[in-house]
């Protein structure tokens, strides 16, 4: 059985601890990934209101490059030196016209039901990478195919996998649950109420039992297509 106990490391960021592999991972390790055509499509709308809309094509006219980035997820686990392809979202952005905020909040929509919100600084940071590839491979039904936001100076869980819509609000949607709106890794912004401190064991001791459940769930969804 793999182990999924991380183990500590230098130069890491404060209460991570290192796994030498990614596992598959969600805050629901019941959800599976999305059984939907995997042709990279994000749809930008402002309160559901289209606006735009980023193709595969489109992406390949940006000039995808290779972004080396560690991974943090807020349960303590991080994986180091990821290569991602993709483009910086903030060009991708640009590219359909969008410069500055429709809108100050941003949520972010997986395929597979997920969202979390972000703010607009954190969305068009620098580091932010809007990916296709990881590894020199496509990205899989376990990482986020086909499109992934990629924001690693953020935890895990704005991280979303099977990108498919951004909507931009107006107000901050309520319901954040165990989210920070912020989550940035460097400042420990892991829960939107509890000290940082006080969740760092719980959390850990959740990464085996979830990581297993959730490649449990992809191996499940993936016997059901054949
Ligand atoms: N669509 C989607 N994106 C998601 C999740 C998810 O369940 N669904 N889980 C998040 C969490 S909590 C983490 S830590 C990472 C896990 O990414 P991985 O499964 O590629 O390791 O994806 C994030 N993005
Ligand atoms: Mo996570």
């Amino acid at each position: 059985m793999t182990r999924y106990w991380p183990s500590r490391a230098d130069g890491l960021p404060p209460g991570q601890r290192l796994l030498t592999r990614m596992p598959r991972f969600s805050d629901n390790p019941f959800l599976p990934p999305p059984s939907g055509p995997a042709v990279p499509s994000l749809e930008i709308t402002v309160e559901g209101e289209a606006l735009a809309r980023v193709t595969g094509q489109m992406l390949e006219g940006l000039g995808p490059r290779d972004v080396t980035a560690d991974f943090h997820c807020v349960t303590t686990w991080s994986v180091t030196e990821l290569v991602w392809r993709g483009v910086p979202l903030r060009e991708v952005l640009a590219a359909v016209g969008i410069t500055k905020p429709p809108a100050p909040y941003v949520v972010a929509r997986g395929a597979d039901g997920c969202t979390t919100t972000l703010v607009w600084n954190d969305l068009t940071a620098a580091d932010v990478l809007l990916a296709t590839h990881l590894d020199g491979a496509p990205l899989d039904a376990r990482h986020g195919a086909p499109l992934r936001l990629v924001s690693p100076s953020q935890y895990g869980y704005k991280n979303v996998k099977h990108l498919a819509s951004l909507d931009f609000r107006r107000e901050q949607p309520r319901a954040a649950g165990k989210q920070h709106l912020r989550a940035r890794v460097a400042l420990e912004e892991r829960h939107p109420r509890l000290p940082a401190w006080s969740v760092r064991l719980p959390y850990r001791a959740l990464i085996g039992p979830t990581a297993r459940l959730s490649e449990r769930t992809l191996r499940r969804a993936t016997a059901r297509l054949g």
